[in-house]
């Protein structure tokens, strides 16, 4: 069966998902798009050529019998909303980051998917699905660098839209390294402190920039993650995990290797779109065979999303006290799998 998406959201990331599902994956059809930019909707129809209904908001798009699936690509405030009514209507949900923008709202998530009995929702963490973060868990999980001590890690962007704020360096970026990294480990968080180092002038005036989390585990290991969304030169994602054995460290993109005046170098992306690019289609088509296989996502789940809404809540409060602060997270429920994706990106 194919498996018919309706798209709530037609800006960045939701045209790309849109053209993905089109033109590149298997098993799925775009047949139902909204956006409360209805031009943004029609253009896209347009543009992608798409045999595909424009509905006024997302609880009509989501009535539609002929939607399956509802792929969440709005702005993160209008999420919860979109997902809860989603569930409420027992169709599946492939939901970007975040999966709503507090811990109170992901909880409300969880509890509702409970109450359906049977899991819909899969989160856009696609780290998961990188191929150079699944060598690393691969290289941890095998005990390659023995028990792991250490990560150094850092998100760079080359530069942020004007309205990006302080606290968007977690809840909008730290994000994708706050799933991926206890996930990396298998670990739990205990704490964090922020730092703060002197200020890029890059910067506009409201936004603190680079910024440091400094984040432990229950399990003792000390991550530290620069986040400097004024970099200037590019796109870049570093991971590096110190073991008692070893060091084992993410793999740069893959890209020629020129000679050319007097300098011998390699280029550096300037944009997520391109450096995860294999991860966003891997994690889709991942969500796609697992539905239409086990009747189930099996990728990052609800219970993901809110761990990483309630860490990036103390992220926030770190951020504001200066402070180490504590993380104090629920018992997972038998309901929602430990270390989701590993394992269905290893057999794909
Ligand atoms: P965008 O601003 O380009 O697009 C968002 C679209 O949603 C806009 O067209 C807007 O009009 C529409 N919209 C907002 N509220 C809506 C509502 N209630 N109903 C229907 N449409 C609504 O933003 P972008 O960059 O595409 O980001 C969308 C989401 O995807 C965000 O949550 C962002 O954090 C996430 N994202 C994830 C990435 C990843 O690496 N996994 C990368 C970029 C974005
Ligand atoms: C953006 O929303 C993303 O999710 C990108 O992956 C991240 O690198 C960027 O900092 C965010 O703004």
């Amino acid at each position: 069966m194919t498996l018919g998406f309706g798209v709530v959201g037609t800006g960045a990331i939701g045209r790309e998902h849109i053209n993905r599902i089109t033109n590149k994956l298997s098993g799925g059809k775009i047949v139902a798009v909204t956006d409360v930019n209805q031009e943004s909707a029609k253009q896209t129809v347009e543009q992608y050529q798409l045999d595909a209904i424009i509905y006024p908001d997302d609880k009509a798009l989501i009535a539609d019998e002929n939607v399956d699936a509802v792929l969440v690509t709005s702005w993160g405030p209008a999420h919860e909303a979109t997902v809860l009514a989603a569930i409420e209507a027992g169709k599946y949900v492939f939901c970007e980051k975040p999966l709503a923008t507090t811990a109170e709202g992901c909880m409300r998530i969880v509890e509702a998917e409970m109450r359906h009995g049977k899991k819909l929702v899969q989160v856009g963490f696609m780290r998961r699905y990188d191929s150079g973060y699944v060598q690393l868990k691969q290289a941890i999980d095998k005990g390659f660098i023995g028990e792991p001590l250490m990560i150094h890690a850092a998100h760079r962007n080359p530069t942020v839209d004007p309205r990006y704020t302080t606290d968007m360096a977690v809840v909008d970026t730290l994000i994708h390294e706050i799933d991926v990294l206890h996930w990396l480990v298998n670990d739990d968080y205990k704490s964090v402190q922020v730092v703060f180092p002197k200020k890029t002038r890059n910067a506009l005036e409201h936004l603190r920039d680079p910024q440091v989390f400094i984040i432990e585990t229950k399990g003792g290991i000390v991550i530290n993650v620069e986040v400097f969304v004024n970099c200037r030169y590019g796109y870049d994602i570093q991971c590096e995990v110190v073991g008692e054995e070893g060091i084992v460290k993410l793999p740069e993109p893959a890209g020629i290797s020129f000679r050319k005046d007097v300098t011998l170098g390699t280029k550096i992306l300037t944009d997520w779109k391109d450096r995860f690019i294999d991860a966003y289609d891997v994690e889709i088509q991942d969500f796609i065979n697992s539905i239409q296989k086990t009747g189930e996502p099996k990728g990052p789940d609800a219970w993901d999303g809110y761990i990483a809404a309630l860490t990036a809540d103390v992220c926030v409060k770190a951020q504001q006290t200066g402070e180490k602060e504590d993380i104090t997270l629920e018992e997972r429920p038998a309901f929602y799998r430990k270390n989701a994706v590993c394992e269905a990106v290893v057999k794909n």
